[in-house]
């Protein structure tokens, strides 16, 4: 790039994400100390895929994606985890009837991810509102054509990048209608909430569905910032968390900053929701990472990824803060780039080892084919599959304090605050560890089928456990 423009964008940000002189007078926030538990109460490390933006544009608002599809992404990669993506438009049609078919489907492929032993996080997606802001052309999805009021507000369809749709005029104003600030439309918010609780209410018992990501990278509007993340926003996510509690008490609710200077390491001012659960609050951070360097257009080499670098710091520690105040588990819900640029698996590799540093989940956008998936659209293998290929600990025995993998030692070092929950499990890809691991202490056994390593230490203290390969 247009290295001017890059530095010019890239020094404002610095500033705004408080990543320049303020860095050193503010105190490194901590990792994130709780976690999503599995049915014995082990803490899960989640590290898995967007499945996937085709859900965006198929008339029936699911993937194209199969279980064979899913069989070879566990072969291939060992996840756990899916963000799974969900489209308003399929679940209310029309206004007040939720298509039972619909969420039959979805929960046709929640038990191929349940089979596996993998974990769902349901997220109801958007992008630019819907797909009536430019009726017969693809740029938004996700809101029914019944909930899109444009005003006769142009959208024009020559935008160069999708994201710059979400300044068009039409676009503003479904947003505000959504919203209210426009007054108009104030039952539009209230059937979000109520199509949550058809979903939750259908997902209560599933123990493979941990929780919902309320909305995809929520767009203001006419309001945006600090504004809006505590005003119509936070009533959008305290009316949802009503309506899911009022008929699921236990599934965890990830609340998403708003997207816009968010994903790029700005600090959010998302404020603290109380949960009506009795118990601990089930309620976690699920925010995006898209660094502006590669946002604007540039690889992840030389001065573009050393800016790339300090925007990931500046996004650690503004989310961790943001975490501290929501109180719960992080998921990153999205990362992801076009992977046959230069650079990008080191990339990859970073935001992975990142989120293994701060105890954060982890989702790629996305698992479609393509060149920003892991294989492209005859099936061929591409660098990611490689990238995601890591080992990491499945689900703990206990509280996790920290994870890192060293790649050229091939040591993978968990220390965890042992409880009585059960064994640790890990995932050990075979290019680094074709015959298995080894564990530093407790009693390990090896499943070479799935490629996990189970391993029963102590049920009490801080322990490091250090696998390598055997
Ligand atoms: O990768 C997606 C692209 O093909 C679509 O045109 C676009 C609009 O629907 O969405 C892209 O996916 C985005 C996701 O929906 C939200 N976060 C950023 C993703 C990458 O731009």
């Amino acid at each position: 790039m247009k290295s001017a423009r890059l530095i010019t964008a890239v020094a404002v940000l610095a500033v705004l994400a408080g990543g320049g002189v303020a860095a050193a007078t503010r105190p490194t926030p901590k990792p994130v100390a709780r976690f999503v538990t599995d049915d014995q109460g082990r803490a899960l490390f989640l590290h898995g895929f967007n499945t996937a933006s085709s859900a965006k544009s198929t008339p029936d608002g699911l993937p194209t994606f199969t279980e064979a599809d899913l069989d070879r992404e566990y072969r291939d990669m060992g996840t756990n985890f899916v963000r799974f993506l969900i489209q308003w438009r399929a679940l209310e049609p029309t206004p007040g009837t939720y298509d039972t078919k619909y969420l039959d489907k979805v929960a046709e492929r929640v038990a191929w991810y349940a089979k596996r032993g993998y974990h769902v996080m349901l997220d109801m997606h958007q992008d630019l509102w819907g797909s009536d802001i430019t009726p017969g052309k693809a740029a938004g999805n996700g809101a029914p054509g019944w909930a899109t009021h444009l005003d006769g507000l142009p959208v024009s369809t020559d935008q160069p990048t999708w994201e710059m749709y979400y300044l068009e005029p039409g676009v503003i104003r479904a947003f505000d209608h959504f919203w209210n600030t426009t007054g108009d439309h104030p039952e539009l918010m209230d059937h979000y909430a109520k199509a949550w609780k058809a979903v939750a209410a259908r997902f209560k018992d599933d123990p493979a569905v941990i929780g919902y990501d309320l909305m995809n990278e929520p767009w203001g509007g006419s309001i945006q910032g600090a504004q809006f993340e505590t005003g119509p926003l936070a009533t959008l996510y305290r009316r949802s968390i009503a309506e899911i509690r009022s008929v699921d008490p236990d599934s965890w609710i990830f609340l998403e900053p708003q997207a816009v200077g968010v994903n790029w390491g700005l600090p959010s001012a998302l404020p603290h929701f109380d949960d009506p659960r009795d118990g601990q609050p089930r309620i976690g951070l699920a925010p995006h990472l898209y660094p502006l360097p590669l946002d604007l257009g540039d690889d992840y080499t030389a001065g573009s990824r050393r800016w790339t670098d300090r925007t990931l710091g500046w996004w650690r520690d503004n989310t961790l803060r943001t975490a501290e105040r929501v109180g719960g588990p992080v998921v990153l819900g999205e990362f992801g780039l076009d992977m046959s640029r230069p650079g990008s698996s080191d990339l990859v590799k970073r935001v992975l080892g990142l989120t293994d540093q701060v105890n954060m989940g982890r989702a790629y956008w996305s698992r479609d084919p393509g060149p920003w998936g892991p294989y492209d659209d005859r099936g061929k293998p591409g660098p990611l599959v490689a990238a995601m290929a890591r080992p990491y600990p499945r689900a703990v025995g206990g509280v996790p304090v920290s994870v890192a993998y060293d790649e050229k030692s091939r040591a993978l070092t968990l220390v965890f605050d042992a409880n009585e929950t059960g064994p640790t499990e890990i995932y050990l890809p075979a290019r680094d560890f074709p015959h298995g691991g080894q564990a530093s202490i407790g009693e390990a056994t090896w499943d070479a089928g799935r490629r996990v390593l189970t391993v029963k230490t102590k049920t009490a203290g801080r322990l490091t456990l250090t696998i390598t390969p055997r």
